[in-house]
């Protein structure tokens, strides 16, 4: 209701201020003053008004910066981060430069310059030296900025080294699912083909391509059974395009199983194949303080970005591929909470960067780093609950055994 009052209130204010409009260019006319004649103490108020303006914009200015510094965020908390706030603020000091000089100049001298009939414009239709001047300090300071971003970049997304700490981060609608490769330190393949409730990254293994196979047989068993019943063609239809599709799941399911044999008998040990089991699927996410971390990510339905704003890191979750980014946390989440930010409920925190559908805003993670004893201890007990805990079977009733082995 106050809401619907101070739209009138300002739609009034606005016509009051065009009738008052109205009534001057009358008078005006009336004394027969035509619109372009512009007496000079309307041009001198202008001016001073020029100068008001600028005053004010810069108080406002400088306002927000103060006003608002406490919303900005703390320090970065990785090495990656540090390299990366360098840069930004590189940014915004030439930014902060160019602003005030161009805005200062601009309404001073349109302040300055106010109309004199004394006094004639200057002709300057070219000069060779500001020319070069204005293309060449711009090109070079913008190369500066994109070599060594560039370098940043590159720093963040060239390959980990071998005894980095390695983490998957998998991201759906609306929620992120951490991995870590368990015993072996190794992470196993996967293929989205085998995602189901127990297996929601799909992780490939003998047993879980069983076990979507099962389901799958389970599932035609049950649509078979309902085309016993009577039903309408367009429903008969639709039960019998189910059941190709689900036909056609479980072939290729088990092209993957050739796929995954053959790669067992060419590569051993080595094979991805055989690393799945002892994996670590989790929804605790943690990191070890002053060691480099490969942060490996996927996504499972639509595009995601894995953001840790207090990192200074964000890298796209794309279906289909794997992305990747390497980060070297130095502060705990103790320290930040004693030292940092005096606040015993601070977590850092994974959030999505990319609108991707209606919960977006609630696809978050919270992360702890600990220090590296704390680490070990903590991968050692998360290691006691491997995806595929030793000496279980693989499942399935055999139903596709005969039809495509
Ligand atoms: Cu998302």
């Amino acid at each position: 209701m106050s809401k619907l009052l101070i739209l009138i209130v300002v739609l009034v204010g606005a016509l009051a201020v065009a009738q008052v409009a109205r009534v001057y260019e009358l008078t005006s006319r009336l004394r027969g003053k035509r619109e372009e004649d512009i007496s000079p103490a309307d041009n001198r108020m202008n001016a001073r008004l020029m100068w008001a303006f600028l005053v004010a914009y810069f108080a406002f200015f400088i306002w927000l910066i103060v006003a608002y510094k406490d919303k900005m965020l703390p320090v970065a908390a990785s090495t990656q981060g540090v390299e990366t706030d360098w840069l930004m603020n590189f940014n915004w000091a030439i930014l902060a430069v160019m602003f005030v000089v161009t805005n200062v100049l601009l309404f001073f001298f349109a302040g300055k310059y106010v109309y004199s009939k004394d006094r004639r414009a200057f002709w300057f239709p070219h000069n060779n030296k500001l020319e070069l001047l204005w293309t060449i300090v711009p090109a070079a300071v913008l190369a500066v900025i994109i070599i060594y971003g560039l370098n940043s970049w590159n720093n963040i997304t060239s390959p980990a080294s071998p005894d980095a700490v390695v983490v998957e981060l998998y991201a759906k609608q609306f929620d992120w699912t951490a991995r870590y490769p368990g015993q072996d330190g190794r992470m196993g393949a996967t293929d989205y083909r085998l995602i189901n409730g127990d297996n929601p990254l799909g992780i490939v293994t003998a047993k879980s391509i069983a076990t979507r196979l099962a389901e799958i047989d389970t599932e035609i068993a049950e649509e078979e059974a309902r085309l016993q019943g009577v039903l309408p063609d367009d429903k008969v239809a639709e039960i019998e395009d189910h059941i190709g599709y689900l036909g056609r799941m479980a072939s290729r399911i088990v092209n993957l199983r050739v796929v995954m044999e053959q790669d067992i008998k060419e590569n051993g040990e080595a094979s991805t194949y055989l690393h799945g089991a002892d994996d670590v699927v989790t929804k605790d996410f943690v990191l070890p303080v002053h060691k480099e971390v490969d942060i490996l990510i996927r996504a499972r339905d639509v595009i995601h970005s894995a953001y840790m704003p207090h990192l200074r890191i964000q890298m796209n979750a794309v279906p289909g591929m794997t992305t990747h980014m390497k980060v070297t946390p130095t502060i705990t989440t103790d320290s930040m909470r004693t030292h940092v930010m005096h606040d015993e409920a601070f977590d850092f925190i994974l959030l999505c960067n990319k609108i991707c559908g209606a919960s977006h805003f609630n696809m978050q993670m919270p992360l702890t780093v600990v220090t590296a004893s704390e680490f070990t201890a903590w991968v050692a007990e998360a290691n006691k609950k491997p995806f595929e805990p030793a000496g279980t079977q693989p499942g399935g009733n055999g139903y596709f055994a005969g039809q495509y082995r």
